[in-house]
């Protein structure tokens, strides 16, 4: 179909395909300035790095929820990772247990694997860490630990509500200390203090051998204010060069 519409068409307008380059390029900009004066972990900013601090040839498992969307949004692009999502039955369900069906796979090759995921996902499918850390596999699992479902701070009833309500019924915070679960488990595990030293952690862990949990602490109402200053941001100068251009 696209042979058929290209033969149609005839030669793209090339100011067309300069003018989403231009836009292209301002957006990067624009989320590089955002992000510089981060100085804790963020779930943009991780969304940015990750994928240039896998080993080439890794594999990049990303959760539904916020994980997905954000590397969508602020990935940078060009990495020689093969990024993968699983929806499950239900969104997130299944994630960890499908990154670890992606770390056997990949043991031939000996090709490391690591998957971001959620708090609230991680704990969903918790007992796919029984007997993880016995097996012969490369697996990093990043975890964006908000303490509840970061995706819904998002949405009009984190306004319409009343605080505690919306806790009650769409934040569900838990308490529950990811990294003792992890070493529970016989997983080693590291929690980066600063937006530097997130890249450092995944970049130490993967491709390490065996694994290892990365916890990356993270504010739900911080998230989205983050959001908005890039997105406001983005918006601004992605306009500026579109109207410069
Ligand atoms: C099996 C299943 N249960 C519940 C939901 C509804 N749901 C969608 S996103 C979400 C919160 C996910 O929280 P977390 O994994 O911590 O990611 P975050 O939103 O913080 O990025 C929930 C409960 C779902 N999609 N699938
Ligand atoms: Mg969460």
């Amino acid at each position: 179909m696209c042979r058929a519409l290209a033969c149609t068409l005839g030669e793209p307008d090339a100011s067309w395909t300069a003018a989403w380059r231009t836009a292209e390029a301002a957006a990067h900009a624009a989320i590089d300035e955002a992000l510089a004066t981060e100085d804790l972990p963020s779930e943009p900013g991780l969304a940015r790095i990750v994928l240039g601090a896998l080993p080439a040839g890794s594999s990049l498992v990303v959760s539904s929820s916020m994980p997905v969307r954000d590397l969508e949004w602020f990935g940078r692009p060009g990495a020689d990772v093969r990024v993968l999502a699983n929806r499950g039955a239900n969104g997130i369900d299944g994630v960890v247990s499908t990154a670890i069906g992606v770390a056997v796979a990949s043991r031939a090759t000996r090709a490391a694997t690591a998957v971001v995921v959620g708090d609230v996902a991680l704990l969903h499918d918790s007992t796919a860490l029984v007997g993880l850390a016995a097996r012969d596999l490369d697996l990093t699992i990043v975890v964006v630990d908000n303490d509840g479902g970061g995706i819904f701070s998002f949405l009009p009833q984190a306004e319409a509500l009343e605080a505690g309500r919306f806790e009650q019924l769409f934040g569900t915070p838990h308490g529950v200390d990811l990294s003792v679960l992890a070493t529970a488990h016989g997983l080693l595990t590291v929690e980066p203090a600063g937006a530097d030293d997130v890249a450092t952690a995944i970049a130490a862990c993967a491709g390490a051998g065996g694994a290892r949990l990365v916890r990356v602490a993270t504010d739900r109402g911080a998230n989205v204010d983050l959001h908005g200053r890039i997105g406001a941001l983005v918006a601004e100068r992605v306009g500026a060069a579109l109207g410069a251009g």
